[in-house]
């Protein structure tokens, strides 16, 4: 396959370097021959448009990875709308506009699968979006992440810019979210078990019915396609990356059970929302292009465990 873009020599800025995902672009990026930069939180509030501005206006980049985001599960999701759709909005915009003025050539955006409608067919493809209504657990955040994906067309219509958006599937792994306030369901379930095995208790809560499906992608992996992506695609379309396959949250509440050595039941909780019956990425066309995920579950969860041991102590739990 064809490069649409050559990162050789290229200076990237890589937007929410502390989170999840931005850490593992920083970690992959640091193979390639590319110059990274990040920005501390104390440095710049991306929030900021007058900081925005000053930031891109006293460095010059080629290349904005756009991984900077408020972002968290069911729970916070419901909890901190404000939050969700005021920072996420305040970040794109300022991130975009300060870009395209700044001689940037390339965007990299994320969203998420929760811009797909709630009751979109499955396996989701990018045609899906704003086809429906949205699940409303995440509305807030989904129709942040939905602007951000005609920022990036608007900018390329008006412009000609090659700015991007990338849809990643529920990612989790190194340097994942474990506060269970703000976690997603994966890290959140692995808490809980690691805390039931050492109390030696015999249940582990479940939120909602465990009936719901979820597909779950390593965060390395996710990175390895932005690498790839950020390379080999340029078209104003939105593109997803995801295995191909999802689990309900009773199996990979079973599966991180045995990964952590829990040994007891599982409770669900049906009076905890479920949230999207099914959220399964259409990934045909990034494997048309050439890459797909490599990580199977069990073995990133085994990573994720491994992280979590080692560095349980300094986290803000
Ligand atoms: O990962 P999660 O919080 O968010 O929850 P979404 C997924 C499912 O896991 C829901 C169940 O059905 C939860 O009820 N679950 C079971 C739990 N136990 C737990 C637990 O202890 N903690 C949590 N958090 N869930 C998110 C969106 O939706 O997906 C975000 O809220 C984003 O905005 C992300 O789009 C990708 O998968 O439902």
């Amino acid at each position: 396959m064809n490069k649409v873009y050559d990162m050789t020599g290229k200076r990237v800025f890589v937007a929410g370097h502390r989170g999840m995902v931005g850490n593992a672009v920083v970690r992959r990026f640091a193979g390639e021959p590319v110059d990274v930069v990040t920005a501390g939180r104390s440095e710049l509030d991306l929030r900021d448009q007058a900081g925005v501005n000053a930031w891109f206006a006293s460095n010059r980049f080629d290349v904005l990875i756009l991984a900077a985001a408020t972002v968290g599960g069911i729970l916070a999701n419901s909890t901190r709308p404000a939050d969700f759709i005021y920072d996420n909005l305040m970040i794109e915009t300022n991130l975009f506009e300060a870009a395209h003025r700044n001689g940037v050539e390339r965007i990299v955006f994320l969203g998420s699968s929760c811009i797909y409608p709630k009751h979109a067919a499955q396996p989701m493809s990018e045609d899906a979006l704003l086809t429906g209504p949205l699940e409303p657990t995440n509305q807030w955040y989904a129709i942040a992440k939905i602007a951000g994906i005609k920022l990036a067309q608007a900018y390329r219509q008006q412009y000609g810019h090659r700015y991007i958006s990338v849809m990643p599937t529920n990612l989790y792994g190194i340097g994942d979210n474990f506060n269970l306030e703000g976690a997603h369901v994966l890290p959140a379930l692995m808490r809980k078990a690691h805390e039931a095995k050492l109390a030696g208790a015999e249940e582990l809560e479940v939120w909602g019915t465990g009936r719901v499906r979820r597909e779950f992608l390593f965060v390395d992996d996710l990175a390895d396609a932005l690498w790839f992506l950020s390379e080999h695609y340029d078209d104003s379309e939105p593109i997803n990356v995801g295995v191909g396959e999802d689990v309900t949250i009773a199996d990979i509440a079973k599966m991180i059970s045995e990964v952590v050595g829990f040994e007891g039941r599982l409770r669900f909780d049906p009076t905890k929302p479920d949230g999207t019956p099914r959220k399964l990425l259409d990934v045909g066309k990034l494997k048309t292009l050439g890459w797909s995920a490599k990580t199977p579950l069990r073995e990133g969860l085994q990573s994720t465990y491994e992280w979590f041991l080692a560095n349980a102590g300094e986290l803000r739990l």
